[in-house]
């Protein structure tokens, strides 16, 4: 467990291990606010806050939404471990595709989409087999900034990928606390209890962002099998 200050701050010296060597490893992409690749960073510079501030760290992230074959929408919640936004629950996946060629190519978003198979595996468990890169459908991209704790925070030019498949999940304990399908009932109901503070229940920022303004919309197509209608690569969502 990371330790955590009477600020809620997670120190260097006390970072969990696993999390401290992402860290340092994984090379983000810098973006300007058009998704232009101005450089690279690393994911522990470009999530610090007094950073973030400069306004130049920028960089290119993604979030998967996985739906069953019933149209549920599976959720996690962080683990504790993590150092950004520890414990809140979140849509299927999060993260960055890195500053490597397979990862770089912005051709039918094929970049980020590899980067989603890659974490689907390292944090879920889920085989590559079971989530093809071809099956995904990046329906938008949305720029926003969210502060964690006083030293962390984001700030991202996310891409917004769908996939609807039946898989197999193994939650690796270093990335998630715990899983959960929710259809569009159960997932209103958890926004109210957020909402209302019960059961310490918190949401991320981002998927809230896609709740409020696309989500709901959305899923109508997604049961449809629609998706390609309400699907926009060319705005930029300033949330
Ligand atoms: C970063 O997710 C991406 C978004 C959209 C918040 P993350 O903090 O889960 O990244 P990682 O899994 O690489 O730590
Ligand atoms: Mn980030």
């Amino acid at each position: 467990f990371s330790s955590q200050t009477a600020m809620g701050e997670t120190t260097d010296a006390t970072m969990d291990a696993v999390q401290r060597r992402l860290m340092f490893e994984d090379e983000c992409i810098l973006v300007d606010e058009n998704d232009r690749v101005v450089g690279h960073d690393s994911k522990y510079n470009c999530h610090l806050m007094e950073k973030i501030e400069t306004g130049n760290k920028l960089h290119r992230a993604f979030s998967v939404f996985l739906f069953n074959s019933k149209y549920e929408l599976l959720l996690q919640q962080r683990s504790a471990t993590k150092v950004t936004f520890p414990l809140v629950w979140t849509n299927t996946c999060c993260s960055h595709p890195l500053y490597r060629e397979s990862e770089l190519t912005e051709e039918n978003a094929l970049g980020v989409r590899n980067a989603a198979q890659r974490k689907l595996l390292d944090e879920l468990g889920i085989p590559a087999e079971d989530v093809p890169v071809d099956q995904f459908t990046p329906l938008g991209r949305i720029l926003y900034k969210a502060p964690s704790d006083g030293k962390w925070g984001e700030h991202e030019l996310d891409y917004l990928l769908f996939i609807v498949r039946d898989v197999n999940l193994h939650p690796n304990p270093d990335e998630v606390a715990d899983v959960k399908y929710v259809n569009r009932d159960q997932l209103r109901e958890l926004l109210r209890k957020a909402d209302a503070g019960e059961e310490g229940l918190k949401l991320s920022p981002w998927f809230r962002l896609v709740v409020d303004n696309f989500l709901f919309k959305w899923w109508d197509h997604v049961e449809q099998g629609t998706l390609a209608e309400v699907t926009d690569m060319k705005t930029i969502h300033k949330l």
